[in-house]
């Protein structure tokens, strides 16, 4: 097993994005903590940035009950987002840009102010101002989305894209109805599979920011995670629809 430098598997996952060929997981080569792996998405996230491109968010993946199970962890993860990653609500995208890419319905949260890591008071709620619908475009790096949880944090959660739908005020977006819809295939649920409330994921999101000094800036937003299961994404007209909330879509081509 190989002692992990995070500068060279970043290196790894950013060219199996750029080249849309998939490696295998880390895990199988190289002794790999939760640390490492955070370490990794940093550089992978930094790589990004040299190119120019700029931070407009963060993601938390394993957020259902369901998902923590499948992969034997009790907390959620965290990604970064970027312009470069940003679909505007409609717009069309290009498959071939991706490796697999999957499709999951979200709610997003938008961040009205800065939010102190480290005052033990930050009432996080408080620094939200408003919630729309979304869908993440999930593209794992890893050879046929295989890979532990170490390696999914250091692929950057596996993000890839992001659409966000019409904000409205902050509201409770407990318990809502959701539809995800591709030409193919559909999938219904609700919010409260994502920890049981979308608002919920925002103290889940300040922990997990605060022990990973993931910084949250105004005008950021959050994916709070998937309310079902991720569908492929395909040529055609994707549309997530949540009660209270609306629609957004996005085609593929
Ligand atoms: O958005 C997510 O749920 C990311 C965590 C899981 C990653 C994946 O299933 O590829
Ligand atoms: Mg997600």
């Amino acid at each position: 097993m190989n002692t992990p430098d995070p500068l060279q598997l970043a290196h790894r996952l950013d060219t199996a994005r750029s080249d849309r060929s998939p490696v295998p997981s880390l895990a199988g080569t190289h002794t790999l903590g939760i640390d490492d792996a955070y370490a990794v998405q940093e550089a992978l996230v930094g790589l990004r940035q040299a190119r120019g491109e700029r931070l407009t968010g963060v993601k938390l993946g394993f957020t259902s009950k369901a998902k923590m199970a499948q992969m034997g962890v009790s907390e959620v993860i965290v990604g970064r987002l970027t312009d470069a990653m940003r679909i505007g609500d409609g717009a069309e995208l290009d498959l071939s840009d991706f490796i697999h890419p999957r499709v999951e319905p979200e709610v997003a949260f938008r961040l009205s102010e800065h939010v102190d890591l480290d005052d033990p008071t930050t009432d996080i709620a408080s620094r939200v101002d408003a919630v729309a619908p979304a869908i993440e475009i999930i593209d794992s790096r890893y050879q046929d989305f295989r890979f532990t949880v170490t390696d999914v944090v250091a692929d950057n959660t596996s993000a890839a894209g992001y659409v966000v739908g019409t904000w409205r005020p902050l509201s409770d977006v407990a318990n809502k109805a959701v539809r995800l819809r591709t030409p193919q295939r559909e999938a219904v649920g609700s919010t409260a599979a994502i920890l049981g409330a979308p608002l919920a994921t925002l103290h889940a999101l300040l922990d997990i920011c605060r022990r990973r000094r993931v910084r949250l800036t105004p005008g950021q937003i959050v994916l709070a995670g998937a309310a079902t299961a991720a569908l492929p994404l395909t040529a055609g007209v994707t549309a997530c629809h949540i009660a209270g909330l609306g629609t957004v879509t996005l085609k593929g081509r």
